[in-house]
C-alpha cells in the first residue's frame, strides 16, 4: 500500500507540473501523450483505490453533480469595482489627487481584461471556494466551475495557510469563434462577445459543460494572505507567479503619469495581438502602504483607475454596398468592406443605415472609408476620407426592386427607409420565422436563423405556423441535422403550443408591436380573436398603444395572408388565449424594479413572475417603489434606491420571497 501511495504522490506532482507548464508557461516540457500516459496511470490507480482520491488530484477538475442552483457566499473582503477615466485629462486629475498625497507615488500599468472578477480562496494549499463577484459583497459559489479551468493550480506548494486572491475569469478569442461555430451548426443562438460567452459558461449548473468551454483565469490581486505580507504590487504579483498562477502579464511600474500614459498607449495598440479581449488598462499605485493610506470612497478605491479605449477606428476600403431585406421588408444597405482588424475581430461587413447615411456622408463605392467597432455594436462606416477617392468611384442608388423577390420597393416620405412590402417575400418569411422563433417570442430552442434558412430553402415550410406540421425525418433530412437535434427540435416546437397569449401576439411580427406591447393586449383582450376583433378605437384604450401602432394592428390582421397563417396555428393547437388567472395576490399593489444583469433568469421571465403574483415591474425608481432587485453590475438605480431609501434586494433575495409568495 505504501507503495502505490507513493506512486500516487508521484504521479500528481508529476502532473501539477507538466500542467503548470502546459498552462501556465505555454512552453510544455513532455508530449500529449506522456502526458495522456501519466493521467491514464493515475486513474487506473485511483479506480482501485477510490479513498485514496483527494480533491486536489489532477483527475479532479471536472467533477460533482449537477446543481440546482448556487449558494451564495458573502465576500470576507469586499470586491471593490473601479472607477473609469476616459480621457488624459481625467487620467492626470486622478494622477494630480494621488500625488498630492504622495508626490513620489509610482504606479503599475497593467491590461483591463474584458472578463468576469472571481476571488478564489485556498485554504492549507488547496483551492477550497471560487465566487463571482456579484455585488461585490455578496457572490456566488462557483467552486466546480472554477476548477475546471487549467492554468489554475488546485494544490499549492509553501502557500499560506489561507489565501484569497481575485482574478478575471475570461475566454480567449479563439475559443470562443470555435465556440460559436459549433454553436451555430447546432443551431443553438450565439455568443455576442467572449465575455458573455465567459458568463454564460460560469453560470452552468453542471461542471461538464463549463470545462468544455475552455476559461481560462489571470490574477491580478491578493485579498487576504494569512503570514505573508508584500511591501508593494508587483511584489504580490511576482509571488503569485512564483505559486504557480497565470498573472497579469505585461505590467510595469512608473513613476510619472507621463510614462504610465505612454505604456497605456503602447497596451492599446498592441490589443488585437493578445489571445483575449481587453476593455482597458488598470492603473494602481504600486505600494501597498500608500494604498491604505490613500483609502476608498464609498464606491472605489481611491489608489487604481481604469483606463478605457475609445472605440477603435481603421480605415479600409469600401468595396461595394449591397442590401438586406429585414423582416419588416426594409432595405438596409449594408458596406462590403476589404477586411480589417478592428477591437480584436476581423471586421468585412459594417452598417450604412439607410440611403439619407450615404447621402449625408457623401460615401461612395471605392471610397477609403473610417470604420468604428465599439464592443458589442455592429460595426459602422463613420465618415469618407475624401483625399483617397478614386476618379473611378461610383455613387450609390437604392433600387427600385427588392434585391430579394424583384417586386417593387415603397419608401414613406417621412422615413429614410425603403420596403420591399411583398409578404411572399422571402428574406421576409425567413426573417418573420426567425423572429417567431426567437427567444423573447415563442422561444424555440435549438430553432435558429441558420436552421430555418435551410427549412426555408428546402421548402419544408414557407411561414412559422409550418412548423407545427413538420416531421422529425424531415428535419432530419437538412445539412448537418441529425436524428436526435431533429427530435429535440420538434419537441421544442411542441411545447410552445401552451406559450401565454403576449408571446404569440409578439412573435406575429406585426410592425411596432413590440415585447411589452405584446404582453399588455394579450392582457387586455384575453384572446387572440378579441384583438383581431378590436376597432382602432378600442386599441387605442389599451395603454401604450398610439396611432402608428393602432393602425399596424389593423392593416396586418385585414391581410388575407394573415388569416391563413392564424387559421393554421389554430389548426395546430397553438394557444390562443392569456392566462389571465394570476397564480396569487401576494405582490397586489407592490411595485418592483429590476436593474442589473440577473444570472437565474432573463428580465422578462422575472416581470412575468412579479405579474404572476398581481405585482407591477416598473423601470424607473421613485419614493414609491417597494423594492429594487439589484442585479451584477447594478447601477444609477441602485444608487436611486439607496437615496431614496427603498429597500434593495440581491437576486437570491428576490428569488426567496418568491419562492414564499408562490407557496
Ligand atoms: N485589475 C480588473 N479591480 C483590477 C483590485 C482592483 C481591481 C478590477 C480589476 C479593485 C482586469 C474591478 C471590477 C469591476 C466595475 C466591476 C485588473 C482587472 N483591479 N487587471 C484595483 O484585468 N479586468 N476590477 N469594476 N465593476
Amino acid at each position: 500500500m505504501d507503495e502505490i501511495i507513493k506512486e500516487l504522490q508521484k504521479l500528481r506532482e508529476e502532473l501539477w507540473e507538466h500542467n503548470r507548464r502546459y498552462y501556465v508557461e505555454d512552453a510544455p516540457s513532455i508530449s500529449d501523450y506522456d502526458y495522456d500516459m501519466l493521467m491514464r496511470r493515475l486513474k487506473e490507480i485511483e479506480g482501485k483505490y477510490p479513498e485514496l482520491i483527494t480533491p486536489d488530484s489532477p483527475t479532479q477538475r471536472v467533477g460533482g453533480e449537477v446543481l440546482s442552483a448556487f449558494e451564495s457566499v458573502t465576500h470576507e473582503v469586499p470586491m471593490d469595482s473601479l472607477q473609469d477615466v476616459f480621457s488624459k485629462e481625467e487620467l492626470s486629475e486622478f494622477d494630480s489627487r494621488v500625488k498630492a498625497v504622495f508626490p513620489d507615488a509610482e504606479y503599475a500599468v497593467e491590461l483591463k481584461i474584458d472578463g468576469l472578477s472571481v476571488a478564489i480562496e485556498y485554504r492549507d494549499g488547496i483551492l477550497f471556494r471560487g465566487v463571482t463577484r456579484g455585488d461585490g459583497v455578496v457572490g456566488e459559489d462557483v467552486t466546480q466551475n472554477i476548477k475546471t479551468i487549467k492554468s489554475l493550480p488546485l494544490k499549492l506548494s509553501d502557500a499560506p495557510s489561507r489565501l484569497i486572491i481575485r482574478g478575471e475569469v475570461y475566454m480567449a478569442r479563439e475559443t470562443f469563434l470555435r465556440l460559436n461555430e459549433e454553436r451555430e451548426a447546432k443551431g443553438e443562438s450565439l455568443f455576442a462577445n467572449p465575455r458573455n460567452a465567459a458568463a454564460g459558461s460560469l453560470r452552468q449548473l453542471d461542471p461538464k459543460i463549463c470545462a468544455e468551454r475552455e476559461l481560462d483565469i489571470i490574477i491580478f490581486n491578493i485579498q487576504l494572505s494569512d503570514g505573508i505580507s508584500f511591501k508593494t504590487h508587483s511584489e504580490s504579483l511576482d509571488y503569485l507567479g512564483s505559486l504557480g498562477f497565470k498573472v497579469s502579464p505585461n505590467y510595469s511600474v512608473f513613476s510619472s503619469i507621463d510614462d504610465a500614459y505612454a505604456e497605456i498607449g503602447r497596451l492599446g495598440n498592441i490589443r488585437d495581438e493578445l489571445p483575449f479581449n481587453i476593455d482597458g488598462a488598470v492603473l494602481k499605485v504600486n505600494r501597498l502602504d500608500m494604498r491604505d493610506e490613500l483609502g476608498s470612497t464609498s464606491k472605489f478605491p481611491k489608489w487604481a483607475a481604469a483606463y478605457k479605449y475609445p472605440p477603435e477606428e481603421k480605415e479600409t476600403k469600401l468595396l461595394d454596398i449591397v442590401l438586406q431585406v429585414g423582416r419588416t421588408g426594409v432595405l438596409t444597405p449594408n458596406a462590403v468592406l476589404e477586411p480589417v482588424h478592428i477591437s480584436g475581430v476581423t471586421v468585412s461587413r459594417a452598417t450604412l443605415h439607410n440611403r439619407d447615411f450615404i447621402k449625408e456622408r457623401d460615401i461612395m463605392i471605392g471610397d477609403t472609408v473610417i470604420v468604428r467597432k465599439a464592443g458589442d455594436i455592429i460595426p459602422e462606416v463613420v465618415s469618407v476620407v475624401k483625399e483617397k477617392r478614386p476618379p473611378d468611384a461610383v455613387s450609390f442608388r437604392m433600387p427600385d426592386t427588392c434585391p430579394v423577390c424583384g417586386s417593387a420597393v415603397f419608401s414613406d416620405e417621412s422615413e429614410a427607409a425603403v420596403r420591399c412590402v411583398n409578404a411572399e417575400c422571402p428574406a421576409q418569411r425567413i426573417r418573420n420565422i426567425i423572429h417567431f422563433a426567437s427567444r423573447d417570442a415563442m422561444d424555440i430552442d435549438g430553432l435558429g436563423p441558420a436552421v430555418v434558412e435551410q427549412l426555408v430553402e428546402a421548402e419544408l415550410i414557407r411561414d412559422a405556423a409550418d412548423l407545427y406540421s413538420l416531421k422529425a425525418e424531415q428535419i432530419a433530412e437538412i445539412d448537418r441535422m441529425g436524428e436526435k437535434s431533429a427530435n429535440n427540435l420538434i419537441n421544442a416546437i411542441e411545447k410552445t403550443k401552451t406559450n401565454d397569449l403576449a408571446r404569440l401576439i409578439f412573435a406575429l411580427g406585426i410592425r411596432h408591436v413590440g415585447q411589452k406591447a405584446g404582453k399588455s393586449l394579450a392582457k387586455n383582450f384575453g384572446s387572440l380573436d378579441a384583438l383581431m376583433n378590436a376597432d382602432s378605437e378600442k386599441l387605442k384604450a389599451v395603454f401604450d398603444v398610439g396611432d402608428a401602432m393602432a393602425e399596424s394592428i389593423i392593416r396586418w390582421f385585414s391581410l388575407p395572408a394573415s388569416h391563413d397563417f392564424i387559421e393554421k396555428l389554430r389548426q395546430a393547437g397553438v394557444n390562443f388565449t392569456a392566462a389571465m388567472e394570476k397564480s396569487s395576490d401576494a405582490f397586489a399593489g407592490k411595485t418592483f424594479v429590476l436593474t442589473g444583469a440577473l444570472t437565474k433568469f432573463t428580465r422578462s421571465e422575472a416581470e412575468e413572475k412579479i405579474e404572476a403574483l398581481g405585482g407591477k415591474a416598473s423601470s424607473s425608481v421613485s419614493k414609491k417603489t417597494s423594492f429594487v432587485v439589484a442585479g451584477e453590475a447594478a447601477g444609477s438605480k441602485l444608487t436611486k434606491a439607496n437615496a431614496l431609501g427603498v429597500p434593495v434586494l440581491t437576486e437570491d433575495e428576490f428569488l426567496e420571497i418568491l419562492k414564499t409568495a408562490e407557496e
